[in-house]
């Protein structure tokens, strides 16, 4: 797995973060170090899916990235007639996550969507999941999001939303990010990475507070919206309809 060294030699001027060749061909390991608990997150969003997942229904991966859910919901989603739709909007992330998706021999058939989140249409949902993805979609189009996953979804039917967060009050949430940054930091990388890292996520990744997220999961119409996962400063949620 190719390391993620992006950040590591000093940069003149810092680009916005964008999910480019680059990117993508660090984006394993870049996740891995970056966001606590990626790894355990991951198994465990298979085992929600597959207890939601309705026969004859669609499971959705919004903001695929590589597909690391795509392929864990094929490994466990045992019901029949299910099919995933994965979906980026990034040409590089679609094309390198279609080397991966062929050769994993699961028997869920899978349809890889380039589009814009924003765009994509829901039907016949059971299991949605945007592992880390809302995050970057600009906060006036979120709730537009959010009610047409609950549209689309079925009686039942669940939606993961992972996200980094903002907590409250200050104190906590400075306590969490330098934690963040202490993960960081034990996973190798430098003072300088992790700062211009910062600066390249700054108006791009656009963080909001569990009850932010919550009470719009509530206005969309979920019966309930709970927090399941938490690792310092990022969290996933578990609504239901
Ligand atoms: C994983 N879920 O490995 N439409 C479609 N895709 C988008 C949009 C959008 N508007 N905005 C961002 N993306 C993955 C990890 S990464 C999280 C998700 C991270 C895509 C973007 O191209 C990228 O592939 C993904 O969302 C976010 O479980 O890198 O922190």
């Amino acid at each position: 797995m190719a390391q993620d060294t992006l950040y590591a030699t000093e940069k003149s001027l810092i680009a916005p973060f964008s999910f480019d060749e680059e990117v993508v061909a660090v984006f394993p390991d870049m996740i891995e170090r970056s966001v606590p608990g990626y790894s355990l997150l991951l198994p465990l969003i298979g085992q929600i899916a597959a207890r939601y997942a309705q026969s004859h229904s669609r499971c959705y991966d919004l903001g695929c990235s590589l597909g690391a859910v795509t392929l864990v919901m094929r490994q466990q989603i045992k019901q029949e007639g299910c099919r995933i739709t994965a979906v980026d909007n990034a040409p590089a992330m679609i094309e390198q996550c279609r080397t991966i998706f062929a050769p994993d021999g699961g028997s869920i058939p899978v349809d890889l969507v380039e589009v814009d989140i924003s765009q994509v249409p829901i039907e016949q949902a059971s299991v949605v999941v945007l592992n880390f993805t809302l995050q970057f979609l600009p906060p006036a189009q979120r709730d537009a999001l959010i009610q047409r996953i609950f549209d689309g979804l079925l009686p039942g039917g669940a939606l993961i939303l992972s996200e980094k967060v903002i907590f409250e009050p200050a104190e906590l949430d400075e306590l969490l990010v330098r934690l963040h940054h202490d993960f960081k930091r034990a996973n190798g990388y430098s003072e300088l990475e992790i700062s211009q890292k910062r600066t390249a996520l700054e108006n791009v990744l656009i963080a909001e507070t569990v009850p932010q997220h919550q009470a719009r999961l509530r206005r969309a119409g979920f019966a309930s919206a709970d927090l399941w996962f938490q690792t310092f400063n990022f969290v996933s949620l578990l609504a239901i309809k």
